[in-house]
């Protein structure tokens, strides 16, 4: 059994609506510690980095809402995470608004070669100041990883870009912006829509995704957005779109990844208590996360 660290990113810059950094602690709420803590020799708890909540501001020349402000605190997330990974422990991040991926990236990359990705969004996350029809950050994540966007964001600990589009997966995807479809075209990358999952079925999904990343891969980051899930499993997050990742699929997918042993760094990002029934997002995130790292039913 290995060493897990959690560490809360309490980030609410890359969107616009508040709430979302009080993710890291609903997630606490609702016993992520103590529900992990028998699947790990050792598990700590590093607390959040602090982020603080200023008015927005507006990049004059960018047009990217608190480019600056999120840019330095995912310097600091970086370098948190490469200091756990240093520790040969595995990272843990909660977020916080799903901009926190640039940081939790940057640092994870640092350790690998050909990092693969699952990216389970309803959303893309592939917009850039060009693309982007809202200027939020959260939306630019996956962009910025793979060296697209302002060099504020892409360039992190110095280099650019973190990842290959060839080891990249998207899965639940059913909001895409024009420009994002471009680019997925463009890099051809791997994407499973709800159309796909509806057709081929979960199992499928993920066993081709497994099938995809393991031969070219040294290591494999889940950025698991809880807007990926259906809005009736998963209600407080900023972003709903219908039609999403059941509850049953989603643990299944989880229960995948943790028999295939791929995954070496995980994320759990846009859970937002005040949007949530009764901390319901929150506690699916833990449940999730508990199939991930191995729970068995029997
Ligand atoms: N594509 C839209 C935008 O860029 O504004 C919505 C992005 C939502 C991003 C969420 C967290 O995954
Ligand atoms: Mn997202
Ligand atoms: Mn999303
Ligand atoms: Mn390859």
């Amino acid at each position: 059994m290995k060493k897990l660290t959690i560490i809360g990113m309490p980030m609410d810059l890359g969107q616009m609506r508040r709430g979302v950094d009080m993710g890291p602690s609903a997630i606490r709420y609702a016993g992520v510690f103590e529900r992990l803590s028998t699947l790990f020799s050792s598990i700590e708890d590093w607390g959040d980095i602090s982020v603080g909540r200023p008015e927005t501001i507006i990049d004059e020349q960018s047009n990217l809402r608190n480019l600056h402000l999120i840019a330095e605190k995912n310097q600091r997330l970086a370098e948190m995470v490469d200091k756990i990974i240093q520790s040969k422990s595995f990272p843990l991040v909660l977020g916080g608004d799903h901009s926190i991926a640039i940081g939790t990236l940057a640092g994870v990359s640092k350790h690998y070669k050909n990092l693969g990705v699952i990216w389970y969004d309803a959303h893309g996350d592939l917009n850039t100041a060009e693309t982007s029809p809202s200027g939020n950050i959260h939306g630019m994540p996956l962009a910025a990883s793979l060296g697209y966007g302002h060099e504020l964001l892409t360039n992190l600990l110095g280099t650019s870009p973190k990842i290959k589009p060839e080891h990249v997966v998207i899965i639940g995807a059913r909001s895409l912006d024009e420009g994002e479809r471009k680019l997925i075209k463009e890099l051809g990358i791997k994407v499973f829509t709800m159309h796909e999952i509806d057709r081929l079925g979960m199992t499928k999904v993920m066993e081709e995704t497994i099938e995809y990343l393991k031969d070219h891969t040294d290591g494999v980051h889940l950025s698991l957005d809880l807007d990926g899930l259906d809005p009736n499993d998963a209600p407080g997050v900023g972003t709903p779109v219908p039609g999403g990742i059941s509850y049953r699929e989603s643990h299944l997918a989880m229960e995948m990844l943790a028999e295939s042993g791929l995954i070496t760094s995980a994320e759990f990002v846009e859970v937002n208590p005040i949007l949530d029934e009764r901390n319901k997002t929150a506690s699916l995130a833990v449940a999730l996360m508990g199939s991930l790292f191995g729970e068995k039913l029997l």
